[in-house]
């Protein structure tokens, strides 16, 4: 019992409820997945128990000196895995025909992958309705997403397995899927192709709520970033938005308008930092700042080497941004 310990917890680790799991049925597609994968399950579960029973009879057969199978039998046996093999091929391609016809309503985020982090735009018809974040979706519930994908780098892979399948993000070439997540909660994206060292942390939030909070996520994301109040606030201010940070970093309604990293204009409302990789909370900040290379080793954030007296400054700052 012991030793199966270990194996057991591997088990209930990957069961079948959590943020992270194909079987989650969160979303149109993902309950397609969902039935489709357990059509598949009792049909090869049935066929498992009729090879065993068939191999039983055939031995106890044997030693009784019969024949062990009649022509006939191995005939309609054929006959049998014939048909259901080409009924699971149809019920598959039923599901993938579907997927392909999920409606479409009007709300269009484009999501460009980047060695390891994932750039968002909420697009509108109205360009100053547009929205920049990093690193996490908001998602009405009940409403079909167009996603539009896009890479700077290499190709990258987005997937948000509760909700939907996965589609690849490829340089020089714009993909798209239509995803409909249906359960509100609070889910996670990984990069599901294989892009450099820190691919297993390229991962993001993704939380599906009711419209009404949607709009409101939304609409405070226009905001600009909240000016500082406190002097140590205001001293790591002045730091971020006018020395290394905001030559990559934007913060929108100040002078740090870089685009080549993660838009920190509303930093400390999301869930997690560097793309997933640590909860948000300002330990994790203070550590990321300080040392991002040893946070996330190889990622794209050289080390500043700031000062104590500086980290604090812009640690404080950096909280501030709800
Ligand atoms: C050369 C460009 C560059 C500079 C300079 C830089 N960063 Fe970054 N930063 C990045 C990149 C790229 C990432 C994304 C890393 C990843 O997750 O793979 C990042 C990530 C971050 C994150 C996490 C963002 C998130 O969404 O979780 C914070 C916070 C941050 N940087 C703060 C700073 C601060 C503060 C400074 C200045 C002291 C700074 N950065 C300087 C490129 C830069
Ligand atoms: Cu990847």
């Amino acid at each position: 019992m012991r030793k199966l310990r270990p194996l057991l917890a591997c088990l209930a680790l990957s069961g079948c409820h959590g943020r992270q799991v194909m079987l989650g049925a969160a979303g149109r597609d993902g309950s397609m997945f969902a039935n489709l994968w357990l059509v598949f399950l009792i049909v090869t579960l049935v066929f498992y128990a009729l090879v065993l029973i068939g191999l039983v009879w055939a031995i106890l057969r044997r030693r009784e000196g019969g024949e062990p199978a009649t022509r006939t039998g191995l005939l309609v046996w054929v006959g049998v895995i014939s048909v259901t093999l080409a009924g699971l091929s149809i019920a598959s391609w039923l599901v993938d025909r579907n997927m392909n016809r999920a409606p479409f309503t009007g709300l269009t985020v484009e999501i460009t992958g980047h060695q390891w982090w994932w750039d968002v735009r909420y697009t509108s018809a109205d360009p100053s309705q547009t929205l920049r974040t990093s690193n996490q979706l908001h998602l009405p519930a009940g409403m079909p997403v167009r996603v539009i994908l896009k890479s700077a780098d290499v190709i990258h892979s987005f997937w948000i397995p509760n909700i939907s399948g996965k589609q690849d993000l490829i340089p020089g070439r714009t993909n798209d899927i239509v995803i409909t997540p249906e359960k509100v909660g609070l889910y996670r994206s990984q990069c599901a192709e294989y892009c450099g060292l820190e691919h297993a942390h390229m991962a993001f939030d993704v939380t599906v709520e009711p419209l009404a909070d949607f709009e409101k996520w939304w609409a405070q994301g226009l905001l600009p970033a909240r000016a500082p109040v406190t002097p140590l606030q205001k001293a790591g201010y002045a730091y971020v938005t006018t020395r290394e940070c905001s030559t990559c970093h934007n913060i929108a309604g100040t002078p740090a308008t870089g685009q080549v990293a993660p838009d920190l204009t509303h930093l400390a409302s999301r869930l997690s930092l560097g793309a997933g990789t640590y909860p948000m909370n300002s330990g994790h900040l203070a550590a990321w700042v300080a040392d991002p290379q040893s946070a996330k080793p190889g990622n794209k954030m050289p080390v500043i080497g700031l000062e104590p007296d500086q980290l604090n400054a812009v640690v404080s700052y950096l909280e501030s941004l709800k």
